[in-house]
Formats: C-alpha cells, structure tokens, sequence
C-alpha cells in the first residue's frame, strides 16, 4: 500500500523562504506528507528524477527526511542524495543540486527560527539551477496543497542515514553522502588557501560561532582542518536539534557571546556567526561590527583581490531594503546593479543569466554564482581573503571604505509577533494614505516620494507586487516597511532605516543616533508604538 488518502491543510502556503510553522504543527499527521506530494505534484513529478535532501539538524528533521525518502521512492524517484544523518547546509545543498546535476532539492529548516518541539521546523524546495524555487512554483505548489487528495508513501522501514553509501529503496537508490567534502572543496576552488594558512600560522586570530547549528562540521573543518586555525576557533560547533537553546540568528542581539568577546578585552582580529541552515553571516573585527549591507559593498569594492572573481564581477544584486552602500560601488566600478524583492529566490534568475555574480541582502545575507543561495561560510572565507591580502583590520577596511565612498547609515528595527490584523490594518492605512504624504515636513524632513515596491523580473517578465513601502526624503534618507514573510507566530513589522553621509565628516557616529530623525519621522508618519502598543522594536540590527 503506498497510496494515502488524505485532504487539504489549510495555510500550507509558502513564504519567503519555503513553508515554516511550528514543529508540532508539520508533526501532524499528513501535514509533512501534503505538503511535500504537493511539491512533487507541482514540479510535474518526481518519476525518474534526483533529488538532494538535507537540513540544518534541528528537530524533527531525521523524521521528516525519512518520511520524504519514503514519498520519493512510492513516487517513483530514481535516486535521493542525502547528507549523512540528514545534515546539509543550504548553501552545501544547493552545491550538490549543481555538482550532481540534480533536478532538485529539498532543504529542511526554518533558518535563523529556533528549532525544537515548541519552535519552529520548516520546508523548502531548490529547482535544478539549485536556488530557491521561484514564485511561479512555489505558487503551484499552494495550489497544489488545495486539492490534495491522495499520498505516496512506501511502506518500509526508516532507511538508515548514517552510513556512507548507497542503498536501495523500494526501485530508488539512497546515496548517504558527506555532507561537509563537495562542500569545502568548492570554497578551495574559489580562495586562496595558502595566503589564509599563512595568516593563521601568523598568529592571527578568529572566532567563528556556529550557534550549535548547521555550520559547526563544516567551519571545523574549513578553518581548523584545511586551514590550521587552532582548535577551538569554532564555538557552538556541534549541530544540536534544538541549537542548545540558542536563536540561530547571526545579529548583535541572538549572538551576543560572540558580540561581548569581539567588543572586549583582547579580541579576536575577526569574528563571525551564521544561521540554523548556515546561509547567514555575521561579521565582526575587534571593536567592530560590520553591517551586512556594508559587508556587501565591501565585498564588492574587493572581490578581485579573490582567486575566484579576479576578473571582476559580471554586476551586483541586492534586495530592495538593503542599503544603497553596494549601489555606490557598482557605480564606481561601472557594474549594473539590480534592486529586487527580499528573499534569495530573487536573484536566481539574474545569476542564471549571467548578469550578476555577488548578491545580498541586510538580512546577513550574501552570496554569488558559486551557489544558488546565500551562503554564510562562502561571505567569511570573502572576507579573510580580503583581510589577507590588504594586511589591513576590519575596522580599518570599513574606515578606507566610508573615506572612498562616503557611508550608508543603516539599522532594521523589528516588532516581533504583532496581532496580524493589527500589523495588516497599520499598513493598510499607510497605503491608503501614501499618496497624500509627498511634501509633508515632519522631524526636520521632507517627504519627497512614496511608493509600494514593485518589481519586474528583468529575465523573465515575471512581476512581484506589494513588496514593501518606500518613504524617500529630501537628501537621500528613507524608510522602508513591509511584514515578513518567514514568521511562523503573528506579523513581524520590519522597519528599515537608512541615510547617507557623504564624508569627509560625520562617518563614524553611532547608527542609531544618525538615524534618530528619520526613526521619529517614521513614528510620526505610521504611528507605529501607538498603534502597537510597543515602546521599542524587539530586535535592533
Ligand atoms: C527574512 C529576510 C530575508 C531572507 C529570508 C530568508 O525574510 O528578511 O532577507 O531572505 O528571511 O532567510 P522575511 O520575509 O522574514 O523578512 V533565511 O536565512 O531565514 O532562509
Ligand atoms: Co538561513
């Protein structure tokens, strides 16, 4: 028997990145299984095909992998490539999707959510090109949810995922896999391993906190094993299901041990985190903090000075709410530079085309066409590279960044788990009132233009509205707001603040006091504590 009747399970709509709810809700009976025959329905069947299945470790994965190995196998898959205890990191994933000519992927997590039997479990599909499944797809697969009516599963035992190799499954092959090998060999093929292993025989310095998620085995052996940093550069480096109780988020707040050692005492020369699935990264210098839109700007600024792009970039992406600080660099280089929605599944399409090779996000993300997702070890080894090569510190690289291009004020702030109907009604009132604003003075301000952002896919056509409010002020500061789509409990407002110094004066005041008037022209125009009753965001990054 491997067919099951089953019915639709409403909300089963994917979000930013894949579907994310709360374990305990994919642990409902059906609920996983719906979700993934929907998906297999939705690529037009998985008859024959290959597949890479992994996840970040966090609980309820081991089962899930099973379960889906199972469907595969009753849907008639020819073979699943699975990362040893079904461990895989998102950009690791994407890799094999690629390297092994896969036809997808299925990557479990709910990123940088906590994981556990009380947090959050989450699922999402890659296409070949081994990105994020395009909105086209991921809306089919909804649909698919709708009408659901029946299951495929094999009856069999659980496989086993732990040793290496190939097994058969019903007239499927499971081919257990090292997750961390195709992996690391790839970050070889793009950096230059000698000049990294000289500055650690050196002495320098660095602390990189895997956060007891996904990263762990494979930061151990990048930077311990191939690179010779000592033992013990890697924190947190053991996946655990439920991170150890941490919040997997590379930000100043979730990864505050790493924050108080980078800002104490004998620091490190460099510090980083990443997320639960290790696309995110977070990077620091002794004393200094790196905003991720800088981090971007400074990515492309240097790339060149890596083995892998030292013939250039090919032009730079970011999402809409990153700051304009990597915009200035494409200028000055003479790149194109695109400005799409957020979310990762944005810049597939571009990097397909070849148009752009660095892409990021403020969300701690960055990446280029090495992968198809972001990826949080790939943007540390950019970085050291780059640290390398100029024998300069952090703090100096952002300071010789800001003299040349002037600096980008930046902070997010969130307002976590609002009322949805609260969060929707507030912004809801904003659009109605947007095209009034233009003109208003408020804080010192000048509204000069509003918009809701729009995007049309240079590629394909393809258009994607509502994604996100846009207030521009006179001389170049703005504000962004739109509602996550990645939350598994409420809204989460996301307030995205940005102004620009030109320099000589004025580049290293304290972001948030840079900012503060365009935070009280933002009060003042949505009325954000008002109506939410919150005094101050729950997350500042
Ligand atoms: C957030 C970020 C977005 C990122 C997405 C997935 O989405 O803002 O930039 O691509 O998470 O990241 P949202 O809709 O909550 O703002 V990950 O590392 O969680 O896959
Ligand atoms: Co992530």
């Amino acid at each position: 028997m491997t067919r099951h009747a089953t019915q639709p399970i409403d909300g089963q709509k994917p979000g930013t990145s894949g579907l994310r709810k709360k374990t305990r809700v994919f642990m409902q009976p059906s609920y996983l299984e719906n979700f993934v025959q929907s998906t297999f329905d939705a690529i037009g069947g998985v008859r024959g095909k290959t597949l890479i299945l992994g996840g970040d470790g966090r609980y309820f994965g081991r089962e899930a992998a099973s379960t889906i190995l199972k469907m595969a196998a009753a849907n008639g898959a020819a073979r699943v490539i699975v990362g040893q205890g079904a461990w895989l990191s998102t950009p690791a994933a994407s890799n094999l999707i690629r390297q092994r000519q896969a036809d997808g992927g299925i990557i479990l997590s709910a990123s940088h959510n906590p994981g556990g039997p009380d947090e959050d479990f989450g699922v999402k599909y890659n296409s070949a090109n081994g990105g994020p499944a395009p909105e086209s797809i991921t809306s089919a697969i909804h649909k698919r949810t709708q009408e659901i009516s029946e299951y495929h599963l094999l009856d069999a035992a659980d496989p086993d995922l732990d040793s290496l190799g190939e097994t058969p499954l019903g007239e499927m092959i499971v081919e257990v896999v090292d997750p961390v090998s195709a992996y690391a060999d790839l970050m070889e093929t793009i950096f230059d391993f000698n000049a990294l292993r000289d500055i650690f025989k050196a002495g320098f310095r660095m602390r990189m906190d895997s956060m007891c998620a996904i990263t762990g085995p494979y930061a151990v052996e990048i930077f311990e094993n191939r690179l010779g940093a000592p033992a013990g550069t890697v924190t947190h480096g053991t996946p655990l299901p439920d991170f150890g109780g941490m919040h997997p988020d590379p930000n100043p707040t979730w990864a505050h041990e790493l924050m108080d050692e980078m800002m104490g005492e004998n620091a490190p020369d460099f510090g980083a985190a990443s997320d639960g699935d290790g696309d995110r990264n977070m990077i620091l210098g002794a004393g200094t903090y790196v905003s991720p839109s800088d981090s971007l700007a400074v990515l492309a600024a240097n790339a060149h000075l890596v083995p892998g792009y030292k013939d250039g970039l090919k032009g730079v992406a970011r999402s809409m709410p990153t700051s304009a600080a990597a915009d200035r660099v494409a200028e000055a280089l003479g790149l194109d530079c695109f400005e799409t929605p957020t979310g990762w599944k944005f810049f597939g399409n571009l990097m397909d085309a070849g148009r752009v090779s660095l892409c990021g996000e403020e969300s701690f993300g960055t990446g280029s066409d090495h992968v198809r997702e972001k990826d949080g070890l790939w943007a540390v080894l950019m970085w050291l590279n780059i640290l390398a090569v100029r024998k300069m510190s952090v703090a100096e690289i952002m300071a010789d960044h800001f003299a040349r291009y002037g600096r980008n004020y930046y902070s997010r702030h969130d307002y976590e788990a609002l009322p949805t109907e609260q969060a929707e009604a507030m912004l809801d009132d904003l659009r109605s009132r947007l095209g009034e604003l233009k003109g208003t003075q408020v804080e010192g301000l000048v509204v000069e233009s509003t918009d809701e952002f729009s995007y049309t896919d240079p590629v394909d056509g393809s258009i994607a509205e509502g994604q996100g409010f846009r207030i521009l002020f006179e001389g170049g500061s703005r504000v962004v707001l739109r509602l996550s789509g990645t939350g598994t409990e409420g809204a989460t407002l996301r307030v995205y603040l940005e102004r620009y110094a030109p320099g000589p004066d004025g580049l290293d005041h304290d972001p948030q006091e840079a900012l503060s008037p365009i935070i009280r022209a933002t009060e003042a125009l949505v009325d954000i504590r008002e109506r939410t009753g919150r005094v101050k965001p729950d997350v500042i990054t």
